[in-house]
């Protein structure tokens, strides 16, 4: 499928997502909301999806049995059992009399209280909190000479279903926490389902999957009063890491603005580990994979994702799903880094097989061997989002594992957890984990087991099935383990030498970063440490600082009130990786929001001619007034009340409203004073925190009092003009950028 949309079809695409975003109004041709009236006649229920099939049955050459294909999850007109008997009353129980006791013969009371009873399934013990989409990937071809693997082919279309994800939090926690985000790609292949469950960031905290609990211990709540969720700002987890010295590279990712992503949309994606690709002809490389978003890595601020997590939990994971039923569908280039896949196993003298080092793109480019669009969200978010079950282990020809001991530990984990989540063996026939390739196993039976599997002799070698099923020749694309040699060595518990050096990479990204970067990171450690409790804690993590780079020790140092302590080693000379800062380049606003800060005497006539030229821009604008309803003809999308500027990534004002009844009263923070009166508190609140989070502001009419009121006033980022058009494309270029990033203070060099 082609994405890249002609001018008009992404107009009516931004549209789409005002649509989305539009409550329904009364009177308002297309939002009248239906009626309240419960319908009483019976009507078929809505088309089943493709996915609400259950597993079709097979014979063991892969014909279908001609067994029903199992019950789709609704059909027919009426309320049944679960047996499929018509029910008339699901309302009141069997009861001895109106006023007597329930009857234990109720058995359509007990079956529904018993299902409910058990609705819940344990949650992920990590990567509680996610969201999924459908979507389809296309290889390139670039990839045909490293690797035999179909799906990369020229042309080659494959379903995907991605799921993001936090990983410290709970099923109900907030979306935009400091925390480390999953990416995990299921693609169903034609060759076997393969998945390639990353993160947001390229390294681990720990070398060795054995280390795992501890890691996922120290950070989860604690244990006694299980606080606090979904956060690493508490002692368990900076005992852990300022002991485990390893965990300090993707420490400082975690406290950089890769923590606080502005959107799954705008997510870099990686392995992490280094795969081995095989060809055709037997010949390997190693890699690493990385995803590429289409429109640039970007985060949120510090003090938006705090609000965020009060004002809208679930901002990431309605910002995805609202892209893609508007049609503005996230795009993802999957890419490889490459490397001779020699016996050491190292690349510029990085250990490829130590998860907590990359290699620099200035070193190794990352290059491009496909493009994954996703372009549907599911139907049931438990069916597909919650079941959905990834595994390293789900490898197709072509694609094999290497020796790195995280890894290889994830192989054994991912199976096992399975088990325990999803009740049993057979979650590969849970729908979202069916493989679109024909499956003809020999696993037999197991909890849940959906299949009706035909035959006697599900063991091989066997004569009375025929022989069938038949292991794959040469010609077969079968799935071939690289022969790699493992050298000669003694069983023992131990790391290569190679991993022994845990902060230099750690200064590498901070030498990396641009200041405006260097002060966020800064502010994050200060933050976190400052959450703690122990002092030692503290003091412990500083020296840690202090052996990564000492300007920044000395400013969390500062921050914390503490001195700050000597390096303990010699400083590793870096050369900076660019590629590594957010900052600097220009990127698409598309699917940007614009807020529109209206009311009575805006130039009304004006506004429908702004939203065009806003949707034109492949943004989109959301009006916000004084009340709901309609202004100036055009529904009001949020009021004083419901908007919140961090929704927000620019602010346009194109009114000065007065503050509504259901206004606070403005006050003076410094003398508990009436603040500036003749403008609404809300709209004053509005501005500030839009300055204070570096969005471009621009304004006109009486927008420009609102400024001044504000005090923002001729500052960077802050575009005045006579007219909506004279503000609008000033704004739009400093939306490249993604942040007015010269209102940051920028103490660091
Ligand atoms: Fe995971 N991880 N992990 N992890 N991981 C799980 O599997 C584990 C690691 C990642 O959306 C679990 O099905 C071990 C690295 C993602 O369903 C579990 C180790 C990376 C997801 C598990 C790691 C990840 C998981 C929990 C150390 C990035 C969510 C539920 C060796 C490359 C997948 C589940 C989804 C989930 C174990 C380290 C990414 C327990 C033992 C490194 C994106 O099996």
């Amino acid at each position: 499928m082609d994405s890249s949309k002609p001018a008009k079809v992404v107009k009516d695409v931004v549209e789409k997502v005002a649509d989305v975003l539009t409550p329904d109004v009364p009177g308002v041709p297309g939002s009248a909301p239906p009626s309240l009236a419960e319908p009483t006649t019976p009507h078929d229920p809505l088309p089943p999806k493709p996915e609400q099939g259950a597993p079709e049955t097979r014979t063991p050459t892969g014909a279908k049995t001609g067994a029903p294909a199992s019950a789709k999850a609704q059909q027919g007109r009426f309320l049944t059992t679960a047996q499929g008997a018509r029910l008339r009353d699901t309302d009141h129980s069997l009861k001895a009399g109106p006023r007597g006791p329930v009857l234990l013969q109720d058995h359509h009371f007990r079956e529904k209280i018993t299902h409910f009873d058990h609705e819940r399934i344990p949650e992920r013990v990590v990567h509680a909190r996610g969201a999924g989409a459908h979507g389809v990937f296309t290889g390139y071809g670039t990839a045909d000479a490293l690797t035999r693997a179909g799906f990369l082919k020229k042309g080659k279309e494959t379903d995907v279903f991605v799921r993001f994800s936090t990983v410290l939090g709970s099923r109900g926690s907030a979306d935009t926490v400091r925390d480390t985000r999953g990416f995990a790609t299921k693609f169903y292949t034609d060759e076997g389902t393969f998945d390639l469950v990353g993160n947001n960031m390229p390294v681990f905290f720990i070398q060795d999957a054995i280390k795992f609990p501890d890691i996922i211990h120290a950070a989860k709540p604690h244990p006694d009063r299980e606080i606090p969720q979904a956060q690493s700002a508490h002692d368990t987890f900076w005992d852990f890491v300022s002991l485990h010295t390893e965990a300090q590279h993707h420490t400082i990712w975690n406290m950089s603005d890769r923590g606080i992503p502005r959107s799954y949309r705008t997510m870099e994606g990686f392995g992490v580990h280094t795969f081995r690709l095989v060809n055709d002809a037997g010949e390997t490389v190693l890699v690493k994979f990385h995803w590429k978003p289409k429109l640039g890595v970007h985060s949120l601020e510090w003090e938006e994702a705090q609000l965020l997590a009060g004002i809208d939990p679930d901002f990431h994971r309605r910002d995805l799903y609202d892209a893609i039923e508007a049609g503005a569908y996230p795009e993802w280039e999957l890419g490889i880094q490459v490397f001779p896949d020699t016996p050491e196993e190292t690349f510029a003298g990085i250990d490829l097989l130590d998860p907590t080092k990359i290699v620099p793109e200035e070193l190794a480019p990352v290059q491009p061997v496909g493009r994954m669009v996703l372009n549907r969200t599911p139907t049931n978010f438990f069916a597909e989002t919650e079941q959905v079950a990834f595994h390293l282990g789900h490898l197709p020809p072509g694609i094999d594992v290497t020796n790195d001991p995280l890894l290889q530990g994830r192989l054994f984990s991912y199976l096992d957890t399975q088990l325990t989540r999803l009740a049993g063996p057979n979650f590969p026939q849970i729908p979202i984990n069916r493989p679109h390739a024909a499956v003809n196993d020999m696993l037999r039976d197991g909890y849940h087991q959906h299949a009706v599997h035909a035959g006697v002799a599900p063991y091989r070698p066997n004569s009375l099935d025929g022989g069938n099923p038949f292991p794959a020749g040469d010609a077969d694309h079968a799935f071939v383990d690289v022969p790699v040699t493992v050298a000669e060595a003694p069983k023992v518990r131990a790391n290569p030498a190679s991993f022994d050096d845990h902060f230099s990479q750690a200064r590498l990204f901070w030498q990396s970063m641009s200041p405006v970067e260097k002060e966020h990171i800064v502010r994050a450690y200060t933050f976190e440490l400052g959450k703690c409790y122990h002092q030692a804690i503290k003091e412990r993590q500083l020296q840690c600082l202090a052996d990564i780079d000492p300007v920044l020790c000395a400013q969390v140092a500062t921050g914390l009130g503490l001195p700050a302590p000597q390096s303990t080693r010699p400083l590793a000379e870096v050369t900076p990786s660019p590629a590594l800062s957010q900052v600097g380049r220009e990127w698409p606003a598309d699917g940007r929001m614009i807020g529109i800060v209206v009311d009575e005497h805006s130039d009304l006539d004006g506004l429908g001619t702004l939203r065009r030229a806003v949707f034109d821009a492949g943004m989109v604008p959301l009006l916000i007034a004084p009340h709901g309803g309609m202004i100036g003809g055009l529904p009001v999308q949020r009021t004083f009340a419901t908007g919140r500027s961090v929704e927000f990534d620019a602010l346009l004002l194109a009114g000065a409203p007065a503050p509504a009844p259901d206004a606070l009263p403005a006050r003076d923070a410094k003398a508990g004073a009436p603040g500036p009166a003749n403008v609404d508190p809300r709209v004053l609140l509005l501005v500030q925190e839009c300055w204070r989070h570096a969005k471009a502001i621009g304004a006109w009419d009486g927008g420009v009092d609102v400024l001044r009121a504000a005090g923002v006033a001729d500052t960077p980022g802050v575009v005045t003009g006579e007219s909506a058009s004279d503000v609008l494309g000033t704004v739009q270029q400093l939306m490249a950028a993604h942040r007015v990033w010269q209102r940051f203070p920028a103490s660091i060099a």
